[in-house]
């Protein structure tokens, strides 16, 4: 019911707005939740990442100062980060639950503190 209900409202957004790329694509009938940040020594920003279980995610890192990485062990994901290169990181959040995400290119000192969490929050069922 809430589907139907997301479907009309994006339908409905559809047809007033321009189409942007997602905006066509929620039209298609797959939203993309697209999230963007960055990665620079020592940190991730955002280094909380909320979505929802069963949405299609697209994360977009640009590493700002330096090549860094992006290990989410989760969903078996990791991706070299050129130097102001930003990267589109794909995948369905199909596990709830808070799972680690690190830097997985040593970047000397501060590596170790390259680290944020994804954090699923679970379908609601009725
Ligand atoms: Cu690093």
């Amino acid at each position: 019911m809430i589907q139907a209900i997301r479907l009309l409202f994006l339908c409905a957004l559809a047809g007033s707005l321009p189409l942007s790329g997602t905006a066509a694509e929620a039209a298609a009938g797959s939203p993309v939740h697209e999230i963007r940040g960055t990665a620079e020594r020592d940190k991730f920003t955002p280094n909380v990442i909320t979505v929802h279980q069963g949405e299609r995610v697209r994360l977009i890192i640009t590493a700002l100062d330096r090549e860094h990485g992006f290990k989410l062990s989760a969903y078996h994901i990791n991706k070299t980060l050129k130097k102001g290169d930003p990267v589109a990181i794909e995948f369905t959040a199909s596990k709830a639950g808070t799972f680690p995400f690190h830097c997985s290119h040593f970047c000397g000192l501060g590596h170790f503190k390259m680290r944020g969490k994804l954090i699923v929050e679970p379908k609601i069922r009725h």
